[in-house]
Parts: C-alpha cells; structure tokens; sequence
C-alpha cells in the first residue's frame, strides 16, 4: 500500500489525495505539520532531502517527492493521462505551466494571507504576485473559453493540478468574477466521480 506525507492545507498535498480517491487506491496517510518542523526532522529528511510534501512512499519503499511527478506516475495507464504523445505532452505543458506561473503565486499570496501575513517584506511583493497570478488565470481561462478540461474534451491530471489551488485562490484575495470559463470549469471538475475536498480528513 502507497504511504502518503501529507499536510492538510496543503493544495500540493490535496492533488494527490484528489487522484488517489478517483483511482480509488487505498493509502496510508502521515500527516507532517509543515508550520511546526516536521519536513524539516533529521528522520524526513532521510526520505525527501528536500524537506517537503507531499511525498509518496512506493510497496518498495521507495520515495517519490514532487507533486506533479507523483501525479504522472499514479495516472500512468489510467483515462486521467492520455497515452498519445502529443496530448500527454500537452498535460506536461500545464503541470510546468502550474509550477512556475501559477502556483509560486496563487498558492504563495493564499499562504501569505492564510498564515498572519502579508508581513511587511511581503506586501512588496503582493501587487507582483497577484498581477501574476491574474496573468496565470487568464492563461487558463482562454483555454477553457474553447475546451471543457484543459487539454481538451477529457479530465486529466493537468486539471487535478491547475484546481487545486484555483479552488481556493479567493483564499488569498483573488476574484474570480472576470474568469467565468475558469468558474465554470471549477465545477465542472467538483462534479467528477469520487471528487473529494481539500479539507476532508483522512
Ligand atoms: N514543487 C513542490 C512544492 C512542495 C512544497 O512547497 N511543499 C510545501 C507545502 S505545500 C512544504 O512541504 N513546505 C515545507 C517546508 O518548506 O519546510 C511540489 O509540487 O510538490
């Protein structure tokens, strides 16, 4: 059986759990308080040299980290990773596009906003971080002005990455009203089979 190390808050975290609950695979759940340390500890370390979550312990014991990489190896041979080269690609364009035009600043201003800040230091970088993640959301949004999920007609893992933190973007100051495409997609993706929400317990 998988193990996961998770935090729940976390939307990096949430994608797997998301995945994991619509492949129905069973797993064990290691909650890592990430605001007291516990990425941090000489024990986790030994796992993720990089001191983050998620983190997916294989049957073989071995670690996955990397939520993206992580998404691409469970979705391997499912419907929620088209097998054709170039759409496969296409999925891999949105889980690059996530991790470096949408996430450092939707999931970063929502952490900021959600965790005592923005402090001093991070109100000058707010107006940045949010014109750019605005930017990302128009990305996004011209896309699905033309397709139901992002890489077409089908759900993949490329909208599992993208939704969650667009879900909770309003948790850090973003107005989705001038995004309708995006808004309607959000629900699109909630009404999947064995959808489940970020704050869901396991
Ligand atoms: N690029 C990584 C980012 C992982 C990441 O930033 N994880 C955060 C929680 S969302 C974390 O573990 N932070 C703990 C720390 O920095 O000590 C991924 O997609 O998995």
């Amino acid at each position: 059986m998988y193990t996961l190390y998770d935090f729940l808050p976390s939307g990096n975290g949430y994608k797997i759990r998301l995945l994991l609950s619509q492949l129905d695979l069973p797993y064990r759940y290691v909650e890592k308080d990430i605001l007291n340390g516990e990425t941090q500890t000489e024990e986790f370390l030994k796992l993720n040299a990089n001191g983050r979550i998620p983190l997916l312990q294989l049957e073989n014991e071995e670690c996955l980290a990397e939520s993206n990489a992580i998404l691409m190896y469970l979705a391997e041979n499912t419907p929620f990773l088209p097998e054709d080269r170039l759409t496969k690609a296409r999925v891999l364009q949105w889980l690059f596009f996530e991790q470096y035009s949408h996430e450092p600043n939707i999931a970063v201003v929502r952490f900021w906003t959600t965790h005592g800040g923005p402090t001093v230091a991070q109100k000058a970088q707010l107006d940045a971080k949010l014109a750019a993640g605005y930017s990302a959301l128009s990305v996004m949004e011209k896309q699905l002005q033309k397709t139901d999920f992002l890489i077409g007609s089908s759900y993949t893992v490329a909208d599992i990455a993208l939704y969650a933190y667009t879900h909770v973007a309003h948790e850090g100051g973003f107005d989705l009203s001038e995004y309708p495409a995006v808004s309607s997609w959000l629900q699109r993706i909630k009404s999947q089979p064995k959808h489940t929400l970020i704050t869901d317990e396991k």
